[in-house]
């Protein structure tokens, strides 16, 4: 079965803001801010509202730049993952107890302790591309199988 999921990554030029998981699924790893829509909010929606939630901040722009799908060992479910970029937002960023913020550079992002996905597509990413890409993990979450490719809007 598909589980819908957002993941967003603030972008202030040199710097994109991550946060380490301090609980459940992918915990003690840098990731963007993100969850699963409730109920009939839309992605966007969603990703507003965790922001709010996890970091403090309201964001006043988002664009989706990129969508994934992760299978995980056997498991029978599968992520759809659809990935926005921020450059703007209010507020104060602050420590949840999901996750703790950190800015990083971008030319040295901790991809030793990110999803071993990110280091595939966030080039493009960086470089303002949109992608679409499909990531198959074994039970130590190593890569599988990939599939990634650039497209020129959903
Ligand atoms: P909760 O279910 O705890 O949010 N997520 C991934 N992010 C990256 N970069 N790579 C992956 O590769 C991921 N799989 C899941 C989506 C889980 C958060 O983790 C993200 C959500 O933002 C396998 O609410």
């Amino acid at each position: 079965m598909k589980k819908i999921q957002t993941l967003c990554l603030i972008y202030k030029h040199p710097q994109i803001l991550l946060g380490m998981k301090k609980r459940g699924f992918g915990v003690g790893k840098w990731n963007g801010y993100g969850g699963k829509p409730q109920g009939d909010e839309t992605v966007e929606e969603a990703i507003k509202r965790e922001l709010t939630e996890e970091a403090g901040i309201n964001v006043l722009d988002i664009d989706k730049v990129g969508l994934m799908e992760f299978y995980y060992g056997d498991d029978e479910d599968y992520l759809e993952v659809h990935i926005f970029k921020s450059y703007d937002f209010e507020g104060e960023i602050v420590e949840s107890e999901e996750m703790k913020p950190e800015w990083f550079h971008i030319d040295d992002l901790p991809f030793d302790s990110m999803w071993p996905d990110d280091r595939h597509w966030m080039p493009l990413f960086l470089a303002g591309k949109r992608f679409k890409g499909k990531f198959i993990f074994d039970k130590e979450n190593n890569i599988l199988e990939k599939e990634l490719i650039e497209i020129d809007n959903f």
